[in-house]
């Protein structure tokens, strides 16, 4: 059993893009499992461990915090409970990776991204949202009409679980019809701004346009 969860280790040290063996053995460690030791294997459920970022620190009831504001009406920052307390919707899709991975039928919960926008209450002059992680490095966007989607969420649980610090709990943004790397980590923030501003990955050549071959992107 040792060996093999000695070679788990390896196996996930040598993922794509892990900045470290430290943050792989930090992000297999937080896997929500009872034995503590799944985690260690390579790959749980299908799904890899991404940050841009060689340790993120860690948050949760006590001290998370996310700011809206930009161009609205009513700045606010929501604690964990907060967004606990709020309407949640769940939703049941494939989370699709661009470099090929995929994990069907995931669920996830939390707070449509739209009532929040709906309780900032945006200004006439936003047309676009702006993510940012308290990673303190990864960002993402969305235009204001995607954003307003049934199925863009502000995820609070993953499988029916809460979101683990590995897959970007407590809170990360849930952009269903999207490719994940849409799907920022960690949210902090949430910015209305007057147009589209490229994230890190769009930065650096990806598409801004993550819709998911097959998406209906004309849905409310
Ligand atoms: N903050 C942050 N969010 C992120 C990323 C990241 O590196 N940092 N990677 C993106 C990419 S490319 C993918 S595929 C998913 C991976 O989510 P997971 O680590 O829960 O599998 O997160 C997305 N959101
Ligand atoms: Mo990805």
């Amino acid at each position: 059993m040792l060996a093999m969860l000695a070679a788990g280790a390896a196996g996930l040290a040598g993922a794509p893009r892990l900045q470290s063996a430290w943050e792989s053995f930090l992000a297999s460690s937080s896997q929500a499992d009872p034995t503590g030791l799944t985690g260690l294997l390579p790959n749980p459920g299908g799904f890899r461990y991404f940050s841009v970022v060689s340790s993120v620190p860690r948050k949760d009831a006590t001290n998370y915090k996310l700011r809206i504001g930009g161009l609205v009406d009513r700045p606010r920052t929501y604690a964990l409970a907060d967004l606990r307390a709020m309407p949640q919707t769940r939703i049941v899709a494939d989370v699709v990776c661009t470099d090929g991975w995929r994990v069907d039928d995931t669920p996830f919960s939390g707070v449509k991204l739209a009532d929040l926008l709906d309780e900032a209450g945006v200004r006439s002059r936003g047309t676009a949202v702006h993510f940012t992680c308290f990673d303190g490095a990864y960002t993402e966007s969305l235009t204001l009409e995607q954003a307003r989607r049934a199925d863009m969420l502000v995820a609070l649980d993953m499988q029916d679980k809460p979101i683990t610090h590995a897959h970007g709990g407590p809170v990360r943004l849930y952009a269903a019809p999207m490719y994940f790397y849409k799907s920022a980590k960690w949210l902090s923030g949430i910015t209305v701004t007057s147009k589209v501003e490229p994230g890190y990955w769009e930065e650096r050549g990806y598409d801004i346009d993550g819709w998911l071959d097959g998406a209906d992107r004309h849905a409310a």
